[in-house]
């Protein structure tokens, strides 16, 4: 049985809008960790991480609250890290997407080649220099590809990089030219919405599988709640309308977790200030559920 290490990330300088620091608590709140133990979960480890007692990075870039989200993703790298040393399942739960820099950091410096599902309304891979917000959450993947000032390096000693062959998108449909640019050159494979309709959920899981899985040692998903439409997931900083249904959600992340091919997770990037009586923390609570359960 999957033993999980449940890491809890209540950071969200990274994206534009304050609230999703208060996603985990909330999720807690509202029983998510009594659910997954009655659901048959093992829940090994929950660690909450936090930035305090690291010192301020050498390394500064241009971005808004860079320092915070470097320390931050530091903690994270090293409790991921760990994690996977000890034989258990991370799942991160933030928090915004700014973390994944953490976490990549730390799978990286585990797996010899990782693979890269990420389900976002998003591309997540501008730079330093192509970002329009500033926002740090924005450039996990250009930083993670090595094409960014930061480096998954300077979060964590012996990291790596993620090979763009490895890296798939889905549900992407809000991309800054500079992205579009990347994903051209690199040959990145991105399953927009059209995709989706077209081949079905299934047939873009298996596809994102094959893809992300090529001569790789272990597959990350990240999955950014504004994947969903804004119709039924309003509690997000950055909503874009056309997004998936919380039915080819819940396919993709049940298809995702039987797969065994997945070896760790994070949901991020739901804001509790930004909700409608809780519709998005209460869809994400079962999206999380189901997908843990289904390891
Ligand atoms: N592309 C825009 C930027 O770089 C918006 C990024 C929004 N990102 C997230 N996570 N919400 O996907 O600022
Ligand atoms: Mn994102
Ligand atoms: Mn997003
Ligand atoms: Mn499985």
């Amino acid at each position: 049985m999957t033993k999980l290490s449940i890491l809890s990330v209540p950071f969200g300088l990274g994206a534009g809008h304050p609230g999703s620091e208060q996603a985990p608590g909330h999720l807690f709140q509202l029983g998510l960790l009594q659910s997954l133990q009655q659901h048959g979960c093992k829940v090994d480890e929950l660690k909450l991480i936090g930035s305090s007692g690291i010192p301020s990075p050498a390394i500064q870039v241009p971005m808004k609250h860079s320092s915070e989200v470097i320390k931050t993703g530091i903690a994270l790298a090293g409790a991921v890290k760990a994690a996977v040393s000890a034989g258990n399942f991370p799942f991160i739960l933030g928090g915004d997407h700014s973390l994944a820099m953490g976490t990549l950091a730390g799978l990286t410096a585990q797996y010899r080649r990782l693979g890269v599902i990420w389900i976002d309304a998003h591309a997540d891979m501008n730079t330093e220099l192509t970002s329009p917000s500033g926002n740090m959450h924005g450039i996990p993947l250009a930083v993670a590809q090595g094409r960014a000032q930061l480096s998954l390096s300077h979060l964590w000693p012996g990291a790596g990089t993620v090979a763009p062959g490895n890296i798939v998108l889905i549900g992407a449909r809000d991309l800054d030219s500079a992205e579009e640019a990347l994903i051209r050159s690199e040959g990145i494979t991105c399953f927009g919405m059209a995709d989706i309709r077209r081949m079905g959920m299934d047939g873009v899981v298996a596809e994102a599988l094959r893809i992300a899985g090529a001569a790789a040692d272990g597959i990350h998903l990240s999955f950014d709640i504004d994947s969903i439409d804004p119709s039924e997931a309003p509690g997000t900083g950055t909503p874009v309308q056309h997004g998936l249904t919380s039915d080819e959600a819940r396919q993709a992340l049940l298809l995702l977790g039987r797969s065994d091919q997945i070896t760790s997770a994070e949901f991020v990037e739901v804001n509790p200030l930004l909700d409608r009586a809780d519709q998005t923390a209460i869809l994400a609570l079962e999206l999380i559920e189901l997908f843990l359960k289904s390891l």
